[in-house]
């Protein structure tokens, strides 16, 4: 791993190499010449797709940041309490914002050390562990530049202390179920007898208020959507046309959850010149770019379940739109 940054209590390590363009490239490939194409929703986070997002988690129709922001106020001195937690380790961390009411909670009870986050965005875990340690006297910062898929192993050694590793934001929702479940038992292995698993989890809903979130008014998710386009046509030289693409949000009442997908308005011909790739689309094919799972309380126990896991403490917002729980190696 390369060594990026080193002073009294920040680490920080890059487990990406200079090939990150070809995981793109491989999932463009199988991804538009499936029978119904696809390409996976990790690639909307290019600065442009992240920055998309923040302001997507602003919108008054995009309830889960807010609804598991309130768990987390709420709720952060009992998670920390029951589990006596001195190391928070976050797949996903971003700007680190809700990392920060745990870390806060951790502060007060007298226990923390280390704060592990793992972003693909070395800029983000840069900016967030500069600002943690500001924060927080004594607190350490070990941070990983990754992928959660795909470099679990890389998170550093338990410090001793009991730990957190958390997967926030409802992030969990972007992998089918098999998927899903196998994810969850890689967390797992990071896990001791005294450690814990904090999820977020979107719940089910009314579909209405479910697909709102996912079409707001001002048409930003629209865009988020679009700019896996754009993200394709800069990384491999691709001819997309995204304004030619209609965005589609539609909740599956069947899988309970959401797809988002680009409908092609009009027949086009693209071609991916870094894949030497043409690819047609018919007049109104569509291209899913997420799923958005849904959860029930016994849904997240089932793949607790099947993953080695056991779900221990159940926390929702006041309205009951978003989970929180924490789980325990069975
Ligand atoms: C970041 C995966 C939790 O699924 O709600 C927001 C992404 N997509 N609006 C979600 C997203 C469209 C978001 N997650």
């Amino acid at each position: 791993m390369r060594q990026l940054l080193d002073s009294d209590n920040i680490r920080i390590r890059s487990c990406l190499s200079g090939s990150e363009e070809r995981v793109l490239a491989d999932d463009v490939l199988d991804g538009l010449t499936r029978p119904f194409k696809e390409i996976p929703p990790k690639h909307f986070y290019d600065a442009r797709g992240s920055d998309l997002f923040e302001q997507i988690c602003e919108l008054p129709e995009y309830y889960p940041t807010r609804a598991e922001r309130e768990i987390l106020e709420h709720r952060a001195d009992e998670i920390v309490h029951a589990t006596r937690a001195g190391e928070l380790v976050e797949l996903g961390s971003g700007a680190a914002e809700k990392a920060r009411i745990l870390l806060g909670a951790m502060y007060r009870a007298g226990t923390l050390r280390r704060y592990v986050p793992l972003d693909v965005s070395e800029q983000a875990l840069e900016d967030a562990a500069r600002q943690v340690v500001a924060e927080y006297d004594g607190l350490m910062v070990d941070g990983v530049i990754g992928d959660f898929e795909r470099h679990l192993d890389r998170v550093p050694r338990r410090d001793g202390s009991p730990r957190i590793v958390a997967l926030l934001g409802g992030t969990i929702g972007n992998f089918p179920p098999g998927t899903r479940r196998r994810l969850l038992r890689g967390i797992r292995r990071l896990l001791g007898p005294d450690d814990r698993l904090l999820l977020g989890t979107d719940l089910v809903k009314d579909p209405a208020v479910i697909e709102a979130a996912y079409d707001d008014s001002k048409g930003i998710t629209a865009e988020f959507n679009r700019n896996i386009l754009h993200v394709i046509n800069r990384e491999l030289d691709a001819d997309f046309t995204p304004e030619a693409f209609d965005h589609v949000a539609f909740f599956d009442r069947r899988n309970e959850w959401i797809e988002m997908r680009l409908r092609a308005c009009r027949p086009q011909s693209v071609r991916i010149e870094q894949l030497g790739l043409r690819v047609e689309f018919a007049p109104g094919e569509e291209l899913r770019t997420e799923i958005s799972a849904k959860f029930t309380r016994p849904r997240v126990e089932a793949d607790y379940g099947a993953a080695g896991l056991r779900l221990e403490r159940w926390f929702t917002d006041a309205r009951e739109r978003f989970a929180l729980s924490l789980a325990s190696r069975r």
